[in-house]
């Protein structure tokens, strides 16, 4: 029964980086295809090296894995693939995070990727009927430069992209570090959001609230060490995009069981669930929800708060909003 309402719910997946759907059968495919040397000899033992301890240790495997993206195909094969299986799971809108800085750092431009991602898109809509938006990150462990570099270089594409994020290695790289960044995307009309508290502290929950003026919270789980931070996140219903995978898999949390997303739910804050990197954390958003309705008993009323959060905390407009709801 709740397998079947997982799936019917229309659901929204606001968190989910397009480079962490790259499946390592998709890995070999386009490896071979440009003839790419790999450091894994097959499928199966790439797979086996998704065993992290760490957020870095994830990340290191995650851009190696990036690193097989060349052409405009390999980016339009992902992000077609990533929305057959989201569709799969009865998403109805999805905010695709990409994380360009990975891509120029190697010679591959916005003229490359973006071309591949759109036309994916605009496949994705009309032959699934997924909605979709694109969220610009920025790598947080390069310089305040680089991701001012990176908004101009997206400029021609502005009209493409619907906000911008903040990701990569969070300790040590605070929000404070892109305030400027972040004014200059806010002037030219973009929405903010940004990774915060997932190994940061709380601290940095408050920075991309009051600093980078972000309208979500990517994962944010690290709330439940601040009381008073719970309480704000409730009054003024900043969304939460949780990854009860991710958080397992990189350690945040040590089992499903421990996970703190039915707390955050039961304090009344609005938390969504979300794959992240479904190629690399074992599933993709139904996963996600099953995971969490099995290790913390949620009702069935909770998950349908949960798909109607998604719905909700998305930058759909409002008609669309009103058709999932
Ligand atoms: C990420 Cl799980 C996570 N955290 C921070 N940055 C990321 N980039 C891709 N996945
Ligand atoms: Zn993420």
């Amino acid at each position: 029964m709740t397998d079947d309402l997982i799936r019917a719910l229309p659901k929204a997946e606001l968190h989910l980086h397009i480079e962490g759907s790259l499946e390592p059968e998709m890995v070999f495919r386009l490896a071979d295809r440009h003839g790419v040397a790999l450091a894994y000899d097959s499928v199966d033992a790439l797979r086996a090296a998704y065993d992290f301890h760490d957020l870095q240790s994830f990340l290191d495997l995650y851009y190696a894995g990036a690193d097989v993206l060349r052409d405009e195909a390999d980016f339009y094969d992902m992000t077609r693939a990533y929305l057959a299986r989201a569709a799969a799971d009865g998403v109805v809108h999805s905010e695709i995070f990409f994380d360009p800085q990975t891509h120029t750092a190697r010679g591959i431009g916005f003229d490359v990727f973006m071309p591949g991602m759109l036309r994916a898109l605009a496949d994705g809509e009309r032959e699934l009927g997924v909605s979709a938006k694109l969220i610009l990150c920025f790598l947080r462990h390069l310089s305040a430069d680089d991701a001012m570099a990176t908004l101009d270089a997206a400029l021609p594409w502005r009209d493409a992209i619907c906000a911008v994020g903040l990701d990569s290695s969070e300790r040590g790289h605070p929000p404070s570090k892109f305030t400027a960044v972040f004014d200059r995307a806010r002037a030219l009309g973009l929405l903010t959001v940004a990774h915060a508290g997932e190994e940061g502290p709380p601290a940095y929950i408050v920075e991309a609230l009051d600093l980078l003026k972000v309208r979500r919270i990517d994962h944010g789980v690290r709330c439940v060490e601040d009381g008073a931070l719970v309480e704000r996140l409730a009054r003024e219903q900043v969304p939460l995009t949780v990854c009860p995978l991710s958080n397992v898999k990189l350690c945040v949390f040590e089992r499903a069981a421990d996970h703190n997303l039915k707390t955050l739910l039961e304090r009344g804050l609005c938390v969504t669930v979300n794959s992240d990197d479904p190629a690399y954390f074992g599933g993709y958003v139904a996963d996600n929800y099953r995971a969490m309705q099995t290790a913390l008993s949620l009702s069935d009323a909770q998950i349908v708060q949960l798909a109607r959060n998604s719905i909700t905390a998305s930058f759909a407009d409002d008609d669309a909003k009103a058709r999932w709801l």
